[in-house]
């Protein structure tokens, strides 16, 4: 009979190779390291070092799927999943960082793009030297992208874009902007582009103000006339598959991340019960707090069998987006109670940074939102099984 590990309890680690085990200690180490000393300062004064994308990069913890011959990891997205719980397990903001940088531009460069762009590109944003965001919501087209404004008219050799994108992660401090705009040249359809900082009519405003993820900087893009040549389309997808083959891999990293977030919430709950006292016993000892530690052990070990599971199944090439739409769903909306329910367990403290999980909490409110919100995907998996569409 097994010994029963309550840290642990459905052995999800025997679950894990030798490699993904080391790739997960790496992260953890890098994440215990480097983020745990900073995340107060940033999370309190809304301050993201550029350099830790650098810092990133050297540990390999940035586009980890991609081959080696692009100084990246080659390792499996079980793998990527992994290192977002262990970044995520110290802050939401700082895997932003990192699933934006390694899904949502690395991977359609290296997906859509052109030889030439792959090399120009994906070494430095391997490497973090570069930075990279993602522009697809607008301020009338969020959950429903295909609404889009923004437009590339067909000029002499290339295009002129115009248009704004809002709430883009990272955007303030990007080296890269990849930009989703209809295209006059290709009938309208929403087709990629990669911009540069520096471009004439390019600018990327910061959004202040956050009370969530505050660790990670988000902002604009605004695109006033910028002209790019045809070099800058991103040649090998056309549509709104383009953008959405992206979110599906960073979607499935933050169902993964969240239940990090979730775990450290969990264990400083269980630490804080044993630790405090009330009524002469610890708080550890009563039936309400112990019901609420085995909700969220419970929660978190299910989350994580089926994020595993969808891992394996797109290292196999055989997942579907409806998938991914059911565990991030699923994992950030039962992250975000865990959270919550933490703050209430550690009483009045719960609202004090030093004890995190209130931050938590805050952080979990975007991930829940972006890339597509938990009635979102809600939607998504309803059509799938009625067959009938409900957006509108
Ligand atoms: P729909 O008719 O469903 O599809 C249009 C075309 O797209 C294809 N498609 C997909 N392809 C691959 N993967 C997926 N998940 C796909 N979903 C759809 C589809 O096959 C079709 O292709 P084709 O060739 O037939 O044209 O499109 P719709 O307009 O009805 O979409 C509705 C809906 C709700 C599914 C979609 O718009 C949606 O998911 N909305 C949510 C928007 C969203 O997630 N935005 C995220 C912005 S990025 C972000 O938040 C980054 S935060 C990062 C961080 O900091 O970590
Ligand atoms: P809306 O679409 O206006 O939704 C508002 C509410 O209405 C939600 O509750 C939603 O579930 C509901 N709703 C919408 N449609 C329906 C419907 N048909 N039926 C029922 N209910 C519906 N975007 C990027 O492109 N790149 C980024 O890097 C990025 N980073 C972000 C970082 C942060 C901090 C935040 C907050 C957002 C970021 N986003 C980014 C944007 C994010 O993806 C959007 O906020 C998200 O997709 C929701 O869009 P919206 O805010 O316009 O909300």
């Amino acid at each position: 009979q097994a010994h029963f590990q309550w840290d642990d309890p459905l052995l999800f680690d025997d679950q894990l190779s030798e490699e993904e085990r080391m790739i997960r200690d790496t992260a953890k180490s890098f994440a215990d390291s480097e983020l745990r000393p900073i995340v107060d300062e940033a999370y309190l004064h809304e301050h993201t070092d550029p350099a830790l994308f650098r810092k990133m990069g050297e540990t390999g913890l940035l586009g980890v799927t991609l081959p080696e011959k692009y100084g990246a990891a080659e390792a499996n997205y079980v793998s990527y999943g992994l290192v977002a719980r262990e970044i995520e397990r110290v802050d939401s903001g700082f895997r932003s960082m990192m699933s934006v940088q390694s899904s949502l531009v690395i991977y359609p460069i290296y997906t859509y793009g052109s030889d030439e762009q792959r090399q120009k590109y994906l070494p430095g944003l391997v490497s973090g030297e570069l930075i990279g965001c993602f522009g697809l919501t607008e301020p009338d087209a969020g959950s429903d992208p295909g609404g889009m404004k923004t437009r590339a008219e067909r000029i002499d050799g290339g295009y002129r874009l115009r248009g704004s994108k809002t709430w883009i992660s990272n955007s303030p401090i990007a080296d890269i902007f990849v930009v989703w705009a209809k295209s006059q040249a290709h009938d309208n359809e929403i087709r990629g582009f990669i911009l540069e900082k520096g471009m004439k009519g390019l600018s990327a405003p910061k959004i202040g103000g956050k009370l969530s993820l505050r660790a990670s900087i988000t902002g604009e893009i605004v695109l006033d006339g910028v002209e790019v040549t045809e070099e800058a389309l991103l040649p090998n997808v056309s549509g709104l598959k383009g953008p959405f083959g992206c979110l599906n891999r960073a979607r499935y990293g933050i169902s993964w991340g969240v239940l990090g977030a979730a775990e450290e919430c969990w264990t400083r709950s269980r630490q804080y019960g044993l630790d405090r006292l009330q009524f002469g016993r610890p708080l550890a000892a009563t039936q309400l707090f112990q019901k609420k530690l085995a909700d969220m052990q419970t929660e978190i070990a299910l989350g994580l069998q089926a994020s595993l599971r969808v891992g394996r199944l797109m290292d196999e090439g055989r997942f579907a987006p409806e998938m991914v739409s059911l565990v991030k769903r699923n994992n950030c909306g039962k992250a975000l109670d865990i959270a919550r329910t933490a703050r209430d367990m550690h009483g009045g403290n719960g609202i004090q940074i030093e004890y995190q999980v209130m931050r938590h909490a805050q952080n979990l409110e975007t991930v829940n939102t972006y890339e597509g919100t938990h009635d979102v995907h809600a939607l998504i998996l309803g059509r799938a099984q009625t067959g009938l569409q409900a957006f509108f």
